[in-house]
């Protein structure tokens, strides 16, 4: 993470309370590997962003303890983090197969992440699940009581997490709670196929902040309280509810990567030979998505969209290399394990149609790449291609421009990603369901002349490296205790 310091108002604020996170999954994992214990660190921006703010504040973290040694190390729970150099407390939650089936499988992946990508037909929303996914939240708002006092800044972290905040806002009535949603927030007429829409609505509305990426996630929030929760007082202007005697805000700050990091990861470029070898990637071109596999990021859609390309632009064939590196995700799922199959089926497809003894269209990494050489790949990619039917932000977006240390990629970006809204001046935009325009839009980035390509991306460049991982963070806290402000400030003038 970056050396510079958060700012004096959070500083100032973070010395008076304890920072308590809480998220479902953990910045470390102690594992057994041939009888030694192991501790490894999930990948993903956010956890790695949290992580160093949690090792200067020394506040604790709570989260589903997943790995098979986690309760071995830990005393109730709880271990001191990282292990090399302790500063903080990890406090664990033990969940048994039926919670991670019903909570994390059920509820909170077949009926909430489908439902806010606007997706209903694989919606689920079981009440058994919920039932479920309401015992979980019980148990880690206890957790979050437990780990905090009324003077805690408690920090929520996306989905998973619902109804936690209304628990411990029931036991815990002054303590500052704030929460960030990571995924999009759906239309009314969407969020209303959801049985439990009013229990949820109650539940983040404990909340003194609510954050999420954009407006329009904001504005879609606002407009299902009015619809649903008779009794709240919505105010479009301020973005706050006003329900069950308290104030809620809704804001957006769209989350930010640790661009100086991710520049001087993509500097140190001496693995590419090696990886591209490894792999076979050897057009002269080369184009990435990288993604979990999930239906909400457009991975057949762009396959169907590559064929096209190549189908209308029999010149690139032999000189273009298309790289899909997707880790398989969520595949005890039937929605997740068809589309495993959707994409494999396509990717045979293309590379039986196009492919030579020579050169082959489509490579695939199906692993988790180690940070150098995803990196590596980034910055030698010419294009990036994200084609997210719907998705909260999108970091790989961002990953990938602030990988551009000469200035020379394309970003290819759905319309329909929270990354437009920063993004999208410098991207070609696609609709991903569109597959004749998405394949006219990959040769048209391929075309564009070197200075129009540098300009786009370096001002892109700029505005990643702008409102990166610590404005953000600066953003959500100054809001959470400007929250608090005003609600003593509220008290005293009753
Ligand atoms: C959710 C929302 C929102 C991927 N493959 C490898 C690897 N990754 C890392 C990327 C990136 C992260 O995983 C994926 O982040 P995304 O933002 O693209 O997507 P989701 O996982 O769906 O995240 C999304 C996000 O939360 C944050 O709020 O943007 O909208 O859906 O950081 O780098 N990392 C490594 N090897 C890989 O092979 N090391």
């Amino acid at each position: 993470m970056t050396d510079r310091p958060l700012s004096e108002t959070v500083l100032e604020g973070l010395a008076e309370r304890d920072l308590v996170v809480v998220s479902n999954r953990q910045p470390y994992a102690h594992n057994r590997d041939d009888g030694e214990i192991t501790v490894s660190r999930p990948a993903g921006g956010l956890t790695a962003g949290i992580d160093p703010v949690m090792q200067r504040t020394e506040g604790t973290w709570i989260a589903w303890g997943d790995g098979d040694a986690d309760f071995e190390v830990a005393e109730e729970g709880r271990v001191r983090v990282p292990p090399d150099d302790p500063s903080y407390t990890l406090s664990r939650v033990e969940l048994s197969e039926t919670d991670l089936e019903r909570y994390y499988y059920g509820y909170s992946n077949q009926a909430l992440w489908p439902l806010c990508h606007g997706m209903i037909y694989p919606v689920r929303c079981d009440g058994r699940d919920f039932e479920r996914y309401r015992a979980v939240n019980r148990r880690f708002g206890e957790a979050v009581v437990e780990e905090s006092d009324e003077g805690s800044l408690i920090w929520f972290q996306d989905y998973h997490f619902g109804l936690a905040p209304r628990f411990v806002r029931q036991e815990m009535p002054e303590a500052l709670l704030t929460q960030f949603w990571h995924i999009p927030w759906p239309a009314p007429k969407t969020f209303a196929v959801c049985p439990q829409a009013d229990a949820l609505l109650d539940g983040l509305l404990a909340n003194d902040l609510l954050v999420f990426h954009v407006a329009e996630y904001v504005e879609n929030f606002l407009e299902c309280v009015a619809s649903v929760l008779s009794e709240a007082t919505v105010d479009r202007e301020d973005g706050t509810v006003e329900y069950d005697g308290s104030t809620t805000t809704i804001q957006s700050f769209p989350l930010g990567i640790d661009a100086e990091r991710t520049e001087s990861l993509a500097s140190e470029s001496g693995v590419w030979t090696d990886l591209a070898e490894r792999y076979g990637i050897d057009g002269q071109t080369v184009a990435l998505g990288v993604d979990r596999l999930d239906y909400t990021k457009g991975i057949p859609e762009r396959i169907d969209a590559i064929e096209r390309f190549f189908e209308e632009y029999p010149g690139r064939r032999g000189e273009f290399t298309y790289v899909q590196n997707g880790s398989a995700s969520r595949s005890e799922i039937e929605s997740y394990e068809y589309l495993q199959q959707r994409v494999d089926t396509a990717i045979e497809r293309v590379n039986r149609r196009f492919g030579t003894a020579t050169w082959k269209p489509i490579v695939r990494i199906d692993e988790m790449l180690p940070e150098e050489e995803l990196y590596a790949l980034y910055r030698h990619s010419d294009l990036a291609l994200v084609s997210a039917l719907r998705d909260g932000m999108n970091l790989v977006a961002k990953e990938y421009v602030a990988s551009q240390v000469d200035d020379d990629g394309v970003l290819v970006l759905s319309e329909f990603a929270g990354a437009h809204e920063e993004l999208g001046d410098g991207a070609v935009t696609i609709n991903p369901f569109d597959t004749q325009s998405f394949a006219e839009a990959i040769d048209r980035a391929l075309s564009l002349p070197t200075e129009e390509r540098n300009e786009r991306m370096a001002a892109q460049r700029r505005r990643v490296a702008e409102y990166d991982l610590l404005t953000w963070m600066n953003d959500v806290f100054e809001t959470a205790l400007a929250c608090e402000t005003d609600r003593e400030q509220s008290v005293s003038h009753v």
